[in-house]
């Protein structure tokens, strides 16, 4: 059960929805093994409603995670899942090489180059899994959808790339895009380290299981620090047995190992019409969504390609989300999306039922807790850019003073800073992973580490909705240097709610070698300002009247990033403890966030 919290697969859409309501939906239960066209079979398990009155479509969720067992059906499932349990054949595939199904799992399998004739992957298989049901399973009506959060999520865009006819609509929710430069593994080339170790283990030490890394510490940013070096991860515990945590050491930059799995090179159509859904406070996939919508979006001529974002989590939305840690957005966003949204897509391309009308984008403007619809995401229309300068005095301000100068601060990968309060529990499965993001970042303002800057109490609600930018002018005595910026909604003190609460509502890392190209990282000028533009993706908020606009700055990150050893190496996972040094950061005046102001 408590998978269900983790990821995105049938869990989060069998399990979570519905939960605490007692009038169960029993469904039947069918476990089989489906061929593909190589000859492999995959475990896939079908919930067929009882007493289906009609034929009925496929809803498909293809996983690494593992498929509902006999036992968790045979207790009925929540009310909450009637829906898709009376209307649906629900089918949940393990995908190869997962728990019973055959052949090799390879993380994020690549399309199979098109001259290869008897290529497979993931496409080919949603393609060969579809075919059978359509063929094998009585009383269906031809038609199929699939859908999935995250590493499920991109098991359906995959799908989507060669959709089988039969396969008619799908929602991709928190895909991620490219593993280099977002979502799980690396953000702008900066890598993940908890989540990239601990996750690589996860899946690549059993086939059969999630497995969970055992920690000797009860504070895991102890034993990340303890870890030392990287190459230490493949001496002490890996040995080069897990295949994942490998690639990462040999792959330090955007070769053609990233850029085969990304996204970027394969879309360029849109074959069948899917919605992509985002979290603004995604710990783990909030890049991908975004990413694929734009890109799909180049090729949409057909108008239908959406996109929605609400104020979740991962997975965010298959629960209840009126509240995410603190935050209480004022009513269950995530029920509105499964009953406004994804109830009705699959409806209507799947059963026919009703008239189709969704805006291009739908977003939940967080701060004000409303949903609004846009013709475009980001919008074109009704925001103006507007800069927010770093001034002196650590005074955050839209008009620029042309003051010079700079504040500085030591970074020191010896004391990087924490990036959720200590102590910090695994990733998985307890529940502190799934909300550092709403998470008050005063447990690290005014650390010496820690530079910010913020406003005056605003005298009206100023509300983004759109693109987020950072236009950086830093220097670092050192020759290498992660930039981190937050962008965070200070709540006044007087306040009733949170009282001096400080919300991040957008943030980024980006590791300065690769400043001018992922491919080729280059050394940095010791001690000379540079320019980085650092985006810091797009988002609907508003920061309220009374409330303060703050921006923090930072070097390290830990252990959700590694630590750059800020002096340049050709890779740092090769890296030594001696390599590791302090540096003095200075980030200038003139510095500016430029937000997305809605007019
Ligand atoms: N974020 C998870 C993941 C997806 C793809 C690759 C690696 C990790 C997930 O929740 O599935």
């Amino acid at each position: 059960m408590k998978r269900a919290i983790l990821f995105g697969g049938w869990v989060g859409a069998v399990l979570l929805i519905g939960q605490g309501e007692d009038a169960r939906v029993f469904v039947n239960f069918q476990e089989i093994m489906i061929p593909m066209r190589d000859g492999v079979r995959l475990q896939t398990v079908l919930l067929t409603p009882k007493n289906a009155k009609a034929a009925l479509p496929f809803l498909i969720d293809r996983t690494p995670y593992g498929v509902p067992g006999r036992e968790a059906t045979e207790q009925g499932l929540p009310a909450g899942q009637r829906w898709r349990s009376e209307n649906y054949i629900f089918v949940a595939q393990n995908i190869r090489g997962r728990f019973q199904s055959e052949g090799k799992f390879v993380m994020f399998r690549p399309p199979h180059h098109p001259r290869e004739a008897k290529g497979v992957d993931e496409t080919t298989d949603a393609w060969d899994t579809v075919e059978w049901l359509v063929k094998n399973v009585p009383n269906n009506n031809g038609r199929a959808g699939i859908a999935g959060t995250s590493y499920d999520g991109w098991t359906a865009v995959m799908a989507a790339l060669n959709p089988h006819p039969a396969l008619q609509a799908a929602i991709e929710q928190a895909s991620p895009a490219d593993q280099f430069l977002g979502d799980d593994f690396h953000h702008n080339g900066a890598f993940r380290l908890s989540y990239g170790f601990e996750y690589s283990a996860m899946l690549e030490t059993s086939a059969t299981e999630n497995y969970r890394f055992p920690f000797d510490r009860e504070d895991t940013y102890d034993w990340y620090l303890g870890l030392g070096a990287l190459s230490n991860a493949d001496e002490k515990y890996f040995h080069g047995k897990v295949p994942t945590w490998t690639d990462f050491t040999r792959h330090p930059n955007y070769d053609t190992f990233w850029q085969r799995q990304a996204f970027a090179p394969y879309l360029n159509a849109v074959k069948l019409p899917i919605i992509h859904v985002a979290g603004w406070w995604d710990q783990e996939d909030f890049y991908g969504p975004q990413k694929i919508y734009e890109l799909m979006e180049r090729h949409d001529s057909e108008k239908r390609n959406y996109f929605v974002a609400g104020p979740w989590n991962h997975g965010g939305w298959n629960g209840n989300a009126r509240k995410l840690g603190a935050i209480d957005f004022g009513s269950d966003t995530a029920a509105y999306y499964r009953e406004k949204i994804f109830e009705p897509w699959f409806d209507h391309w799947l059963r026919g039922q009703g008239p189709w009308k969704l805006a291009e984008a739908t977003v939940f403007e967080t701060g004000a807790n409303q949903w609004q619809e846009h013709e475009a995401w980001p919008p074109k229309r009704g925001v103006e850019a507007r800069r927010l300068y770093f001034r002196e005095g650590r005074r955050l301000a839209f008009d620029a003073s042309g003051e010079g100068g700079f504040d500085e601060y030591v970074s020191d990968p010896a004391n990087p800073v924490p990036y959720r309060p200590r102590p910090v529990p695994p990733t998985y499965p307890g529940p502190e992973w799934r909300v550092w993001l709403v998470q008050d970042q005063r447990f690290v303002d005014h650390r010496p580490d820690v530079l910010t800057w913020e406003t005056e109490p605003l005298k009206e609600d100023l509300r983004v909705a759109g693109d987020i930018v950072t236009e950086l002018v830093a220097s670092t005595s050192g020759t290498d240097s992660d930039w981190v910026v937050k962008l965070i909604d200070v709540y006044p003190d007087e306040g009733k709610e949170l009282p001096g609460y400080q919300l991040m509502i957008a943030n980024e890392i980006l590791r300065a070698r690769f400043r001018n190209s992922f491919e080729r990282p280059e050394a940095l000028p010791a001690g000379k300002a540079l320019k980085y533009a650092i985006d810091l993706h797009t988002n609907a908020h508003a920061f309220l009247k009374g409330h303060r606009v703050m921006v923090q700055v930072q070097s390290t990150w830990f252990p959700v990033y590694d630590r750059n050893p800020q002096k340049f190496m050709p890779s740092i996972f090769g890296a030594h403890a001696a390599d590791y040094v302090k540096a003095t950061q200075r980030v200038y005046r003139g510095s500016a966030v430029v937000l997305p102001v809605v007019k």
